[in-house]
């Protein structure tokens, strides 16, 4: 009798065994072409990883590990690069860029009144912007028929793309985040290794060159870059998505410009755009709209370089101390006159 229940119980484990690796072998194939499924539709938008290859023949001046800026900081807490005039060798950066065949894609949007910036921003970035360096400006606007026509140098592209009419200037600057993911996603896969997303109210003086590239860049605000941070006007509503508790943060960054690799700005795009989403649905948006969804993502992302003010003026009229030189700059203008009245 023992005998026999101790073979039925051997029976039954066996049993049980081959039935668990027959569940496993189905199940495991029918998860792999899910796996395999996944890795072949995950668009595949690696930063071409060149490294900083400098070409033998390059005669410059010898660096130094102990003299630098004494006036500003070029380095961040988590060792990203803050660039500032006097950080760099615009002729050592360029010669290592100059050996990768890159494509920096540039949007920009223009709608309303705002097509009236389009001639300055986009004959100023043919003097000083990536200059030599194969640019592909993406130009989003509600008037294709107000586009000017600015001849742009070898290299140098430009694709303009309608948008419909929007109401309130609000709206057309929180748009720009779902446009811009969703352009990513679309188009610039296999067009472009990085890019970068400006306002255009604004306009170049000076170089803006491939010492402003990395996975994610962040552009420190020129209104707040020396002012303590209970200053900064970071949305301090915890019903937001873009909340940032008081005493936390580490920059102001703005809106008005920011950029990287494909992977980390549709990521930064997607996110924000998930973000207002959530805010627009709890009827609430955020103090400085986009803007303020940005400095929430770089809190918790942090940027892998920051431009200094000089990547982003607040107007040409007014110089500080510190910023050596403005290479890009907000213009004047009246907001009561060029944005939509509500
Ligand atoms: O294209 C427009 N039209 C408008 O009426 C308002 C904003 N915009 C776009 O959004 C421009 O590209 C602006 O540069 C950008 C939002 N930024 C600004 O309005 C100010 N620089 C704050």
């Amino acid at each position: 009798m023992v005998l026999r229940q101790s073979f039925l119980i051997i029976l039954a484990f066996f049993g049980m065994v081959l039935c668990g690796l027959i569940y496993l072998n189905t199940n495991q194939n029918s998860c792999k072409p899910q796996i395999i499924e996944k890795v072949i539709t995950k668009k595949n938008w690696k930063l071409k990883n060149f490294g900083l290859r400098s070409p033998v023949g390059l005669v410059y001046n010898q660096p130094s590990a102990l003299v630098s800026r004494t006036d500003v900081a070029s380095v961040t807490p988590w060792l990203a690069p803050i660039v500032w005039e006097g950080t760099f060798d615009s002729r050592v950066i360029d010669s290592i860029y100059k050996q990768q065949n890159i494509t920096i894609a540039t949007t920009v949007f223009a709608l309303g009144k705002y097509t009236r910036f389009l001639k300055d921003f986009l004959e100023s970035a043919e003097e000083h912007y990536f200059v030599g360096f194969r640019v592909h400006f993406y130009l989003f606007t509600d008037q294709p028929e107000e586009v000017p026509n600015v001849k742009l140098g070898q290299e140098r592209y430009l694709t303009v793309k309608t948008l419909p009419s929007m109401n309130r200037w609000q709206d057309i600057s929180m748009s720009r985040m779902e446009i811009l993911e969703k352009l990513i996603e679309n188009e610039l896969a296999s067009e472009a290794d990085y890019i970068f997303c400006l306002d255009v109210d604004t306009k170049f003086y000076g170089r803006w060159g491939v010492e402003s590239l990395g996975r994610l860049v962040g552009v420190i605000h020129p209104w707040f870059f020396n002012v303590p941070r209970f200053l900064f006007t970071y949305e301090h509503r915890p019903k937001s998505q873009a909340y940032i508790p008081a005493g936390k943060g580490d920059f102001y960054y703005t809106g008005a410009a920011f950029g990287g690799s494909l992977k980390d700005v549709h990521n930064l795009t997607k996110t924000c755009r998930e973000q207002m989403n959530i805010d627009t649905a709890n009827s609430i948006e955020a103090l400085w709209h986009e803007e303020s969804h940005l400095n929430k993502y770089f809190l918790y992302n942090k940027p892998s370089k920051l431009l200094s003010p000089e990547y982003l003026w607040r107007d040409i009229s007014m110089s500080s101390g510190s910023v050596k030189i403005i290479r890009f700059s907000h213009v004047a203008k009246n907001n009561a006159e060029v944005r939509p009245n509500l």
